[in-house]
């Protein structure tokens, strides 16, 4: 790896491996279960703001038993409103580095889901998770708060309600009710998440760049948009989609039989 960036990530716990066009990037802390001081905070957002151009999705994946125990408890500091706000701050830039990069990003979890590593979960755009995982939100009962954009994002995994009811009672989701309730899109084996969010990202990095980037860009913000202009924004996205050379010979192959019909499964 020749970006000293990456390698000043790497040496603060968060590597990067290519396999093929996708990057895999992995907390690596686990004597600490994953939890996230600062300074792997800061590795993770330069990670995702320097993905090798060769990189056309990403996984991110934990070492070790959890996938993340969240905000690093020791670094919890006397904090004045406005250091508080500059820290939740960092994280935001952090996360919207995986949310809003260039490539989509497969979460593969396992273990410990819990606090800032649910947030974290939560800004990437397909959660695998394997039967081992559990979700919590222990802010709650640590008598703080989420500061990582989970009050923005977990809402829209789960609803409003279910947040309130995890952060007030300390209420802790399996695997299996994690799946049923949105947390995660694929429940797989113990031990397989990882396998399974890079045969995802595999595939996803065959698709046209500018469909992944309206997935990624375009439609989270219309969803946020009022109707009227979600609809505009809609089909201002779908022309540009549509106009690409990759998109009209894609449709070629298609409409020439040279390409996979959509199969029904079981
Ligand atoms: C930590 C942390 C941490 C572990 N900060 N050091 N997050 C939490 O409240 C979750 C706290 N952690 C746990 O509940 C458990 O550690 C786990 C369920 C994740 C894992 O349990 P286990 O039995 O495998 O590990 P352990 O023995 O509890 O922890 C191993 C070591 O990691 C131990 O340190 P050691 O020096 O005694 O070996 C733990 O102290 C350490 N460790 N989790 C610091 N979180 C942007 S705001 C976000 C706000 C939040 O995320 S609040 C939720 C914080």
């Amino acid at each position: 790896m020749s970006n000293p960036i990456l390698e000043r990530a790497a040496q603060h716990g968060v590597t990067l491996e290519m396999r093929g066009a996708v990057a895999v990037v992995t907390l690596r802390r686990p004597a600490k279960r994953n939890a996230l001081s600062d300074s792997l905070i800061e590795a993770i957002r330069d990670t995702f703001q320097n993905l090798p151009a060769e990189a056309k999705a990403a996984v991110i994946d934990g070492e070790g038993e959890h996938f993340c125990a969240g905000l690093d408890l020791s670094e919890l500091k006397e904090r004045d409103a406005g250091e508080g706000v500059h820290h939740s701050r960092n994280w935001h830039v952090a996360l919207d580095a995986v949310q809003y990069g260039r490539v989509p990003v497969i979460a593969a979890l396992h273990g410990a889901v819990v606090g800032g590593g649910l947030e974290l979960a939560s800004a990437a755009h397909i959660r695998v998770a394997d039967e081992s995982t559990f979700y919590a939100l222990p802010e709650g009962t640590r008598g703080i708060f989420v500061g990582g954009g989970g009050s923005v994002r977990v809402p829209k995994l789960i609803g409003v309600a279910r947040m309130t009811d995890m952060m007030l009672t300390g209420r802790v989701y399996n695997a299996v009710d994690g799946e049923r309730l949105g947390f995660a899109q694929y429940l797989v084996p113990q031990g397989t998440g990882l396998d399974k969010a890079i045969e995802l990202a595999t595939r996803i990095a065959t698709n046209a760049p500018l469909t992944n980037y309206a997935l990624m860009h375009a439609l989270p913000r219309i969803a946020e948009q009022p109707a009227d202009h979600g609809f505009l924004t809609e089909a201002l996205m779908s022309s540009i989609a549509q106009s690409a050379p990759e998109a009209k010979a894609r449709v070629r192959a298609f409409l020439e039989g040279k390409a996979a019909k959509v199969q029904k499964t079981n």
